[in-house]
């Protein structure tokens, strides 16, 4: 039977929504007006005053915000709150540039536990089960926020953090873990792990995985489900907006429903940042209204994805994202065919046979660029014939070129050459940079 956290909203009538969304964001707007001083020039350089916003249809007068925003402000100048009421801050990783500041108030932290537990609700848990929390504790978002997330719903946390593989499995194993929470990489990571342990799966209590902080494709989760013998749940999420619980995926694993009562979506095109209709991919825009300590407004996150409001069979009415893409930023340009890692992915996976671990290295060279896909055999692979090993590189250099017309170099890489992941995979290499 599917579980909820919070039925009331999670299964609202679109109409109450609406109305929640539309007095929410005028109280937001007000908020961050009076005290946020970024807000206040770009809304008086646009020409607009917090009365302007009365509904949630007034959202597209706004301006957008930049992560390059939160960096010129850096670390608190975008906090719209005394610092003495702020019981936290997160920050990201800084890999693409200087890191970002985030921070909650207590009431912050409330709305976050709620929305990670509406996740945990969704994945089929409750107050029973052990939470097995993989990802990392720290400035990073995701430990914590499931862990809040585990706390509130009232099951019990096992803060195990992500890293020393053989640990995570003896916990999962002698703690009787349920669920666990890691990102799909480190998940795949874990199940080779306990295989090459020769220990089944069903030697574990666990259920599901709630497993996100990275794009992941269907044919991932198919290996992910096999391998740990869970039903594994995408969850969404990024710490400009709160963290892991933005959006979450339901029984139906078909997108993820977004906390709509706390962060408005929209879809925008990214280059002439349009408001794009439903059913269209583009960036992921939102808006935070409820959070007091650091409600962004049009908050641009650079994520490719799909809105829609096509009913859903688990009976929750909030809106759903299908899975993102990637990022914008992530989006190979290679002789001006765009490309997404996911997609090469979903080829390689499908294939059926092909380990799930790749990586592409692109380079240019004499001003052509080049595409190098790394991929690594299975051991059945190695110790075929070197015969079977050019036929198998053809047969991915088909499958990618027929469907994401580009050609490839492949090179099928020895069994554990990969580097493995305890958190967000590095898919790509660019030289190019
Ligand atoms: O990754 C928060 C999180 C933690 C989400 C744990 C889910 C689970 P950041 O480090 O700020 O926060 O990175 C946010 O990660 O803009 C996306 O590009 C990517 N991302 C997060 N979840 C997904 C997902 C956390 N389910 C950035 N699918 C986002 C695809 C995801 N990409």
């Amino acid at each position: 039977m599917e579980k909820y956290f919070n039925k009331n909203i999670e299964c609202a009538p679109l109409h109450e929504i609406k109305a929640l969304q539309s007095f929410r964001l005028s109280s937001t707007v007000r908020h961050v007006y009076q005290n946020v001083e970024h807000y206040r020039k770009k809304m008086e350089e646009a020409g607009i005053s917090p009365d302007d916003i009365k509904t949630a249809d007034d959202l597209s007068k706004l301006p957008f915000t930049l992560k390059q925003d939160l960096r010129d402000t850096y670390p608190y100048g975008m906090f719209a709150v005394p610092l003495d009421e702020v019981v936290r801050v997160h920050a990201s990783s800084g890999t693409t540039g200087k890191q970002t500041v985030v921070g909650y108030t207590q009431g912050d932290i409330d709305i976050w536990s709620e929305v990670a537990a509406r996740a945990i609700a969704a994945a089929g848990g409750s107050k029973d089960d052990f939470i097995h929390v993989s990802y990392g504790y720290g400035l990073f978002t995701g430990g914590l926020g499931m862990h809040y997330g585990t706390e509130k719903i009232g099951a019990t946390a096992i803060p195990v953090s992500a890293g020393n593989t053989s640990r995570q499995i003896q916990i999962l194993k002698d703690f009787g873990s349920t669920i666990i929470c890691v990102t799909p990489s480190y998940a795949l990571y874990l199940a080779e792990s306990i295989r090459e342990m020769g220990i089944d799966p069903s030697e574990f209590k666990l259920k599901a995985g709630i497993l996100g902080a990275e794009p992941w494709t269907d044919e991932m989760r198919e290996e992910i489900e096999k391998g740990l013998g869970i039903k594994a749940y995408d969850i969404y999420g990024l710490s400009e907006i709160i963290g892991p619980g933005v959006a979450y995926e339901c029984s139906e694993q078909n997108g993820m429903h977004i906390n709509e009562d706390h962060f408005i979506p929209e879809i925008i095109d990214p280059d002439t940042g349009e408001v794009l209709p439903f059913g269209e991919a583009g960036e992921l825009v939102f808006t935070c209204i409820t959070k007091q300590a650091l409600p962004l407004i049009r908050y641009r996150t650079r994520d490719i994805a799909v809105l829609t409001r096509d009913k859903c069979s688990c009976g929750r009415t909030l809106i759903k994202m299908l899975k993102p893409q990637g990022r914008s930023d992530d989006m190979l340009i290679i002789r001006g065919v765009n490309v997404f890692p996911s997609q090469v992915e979903s080829v390689l996976l499908s294939m059926g046979n092909i380990s799930p671990h790749y990586l592409l290295i692109v380079d240019r060279v004499e001003n052509r660029d080049t595409l190098e896909i790394q991929v690594e055999m299975t051991d059945e692979i190695f110790s075929d014939a070197i015969k079977s090993l050019e036929e198998m590189e053809n047969r991915i250099k088909q499958a990618i070129e027929s469907t994401l017309g580009i050609s490839a170099k492949i090179r099928l890489v020895e069994p554990k050459s990969i580097p493995r992941s305890e958190g967000k995979a590095t898919r790509v290499i660019d030289k190019r940079k």
